[in-house]
């Protein structure tokens, strides 16, 4: 081979390497879709949502509800119901959400972005709301998602989350219950996204604080996963979510979509440094 030539196949070489390793990707964490990185079916969401009610008498008192858990419905929900309600009941929802990332460790330079997608599928908004999104602390970092479909059986035979304990029921939340912000949760808002109607398809909540996610990656702190309400539970604004146990179109699951800066592997670099000498080289014997 002549050194033209090779000087030739050293630049294709750098133009790739830079082609590979610019810029950002993105990848995506969704139950029952391709694990990022690892390979093998995604089985790392926990969700679930947490349910209050108002009423006092017949076979749904309140005390009931507060005990049933709903891991594994199909849907999430968020919010305050019940204005159409013939008995007069009020439901009050916030959901939880856990992803678990770890398969990320060791593939990125840097965390560029990170999503929370889900899927709207019902909702009652007479108010204006925004959807918004927090971290649990660390002290409710074990809640259980649990194994009911439908709040069954009653009284509860499993240890499981629901609005007086994040496991049923031996270990209550840090507050008593779901409902106190600043106790359960941190403080501040994680994303927040507005709404004014419950029309079909994705909503997107996106992160506006990112320092965390390093420690779900690493497992240096136990992932406690995020909590999900409505901002004003004051009025009647209700949405309904499908769920990571969601049948029908796996697809319509909840997504944690995260941009990232990858690692230059060695192999790469030292490709790249080859490339540029070989460029030089050329450019070089070009100019004799
Ligand atoms: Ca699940
Ligand atoms: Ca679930």
């Amino acid at each position: 081979m002549s050194f033209r030539s090779l000087g030739l196949l050293a630049v294709l070489a750098a133009v790739l390497c830079i082609g590979s390793t610019a810029g950002a990707d993105t990848i995506i964490y969704q139950e029952g879709a391709d694990t990022p990185f690892i390979g093998g079916a995604y089985e790392g969401v926990d969700d679930n949502t947490l349910l209050w009610l108002s009423h006092t008498a017949g076979n749904y008192q309140a005390g009931q509800h507060e005990l049933r858990n709903y891991g594994k419905s199909p849907s999430l929900g968020t919010g305050i119901s019940g204005t159409d309600d013939p008995d007069g009941r009020t439901y009050k929802y916030k959901g939880l959400i856990r992803f678990d990332v770890t398969s990320l460790a060791g593939e990125y330079a840097s965390i560029d972005s990170v999503k929370l997608r889900l899927y709207v599928t019902d909702g009652n908004v007479d108010h204006a709301n925004s959807l918004q999104l927090f971290r649990f602390t660390a002290a409710n970092g074990d809640w259980l998602e649990g194994p009911s479909p439908n709040g069954m059986p009653y009284p509860p035979t499993h240890s499981a989350s629901c609005w007086n304990y994040r496991a049923y029921n031996t270990t209550p939340w840090d507050s008593g219950t779901a409902g106190t912000d600043l106790t359960d949760y941190e403080s501040g808002t994680i994303a927040t996204t507005a709404y004014s109607s419950a029309a079909t398809g994705w909503m997107e909540l996106v992160f506006t604080d990112l320092s965390f996610i390093d420690d779900w990656v690493t497992g240096a702190v136990t992932n406690p996963g995020m909590a999900l309400r409505a901002a004003d539970e004051s009025k009647y604004s209700w949405l309904s979510f499908h769920s990571s146990e969601y049948m029908d179109d796996a697809s319509l699951r909840p997504q944690l979509v995260i941009g990232y800066t990858p690692i230059p592997e060695p192999g790469t670099l030292a490709l790249l440094a080859t490339g540029l000498i070989g460029l030089l080289c050329y450019a070089w014997r070009k100019r004799k």
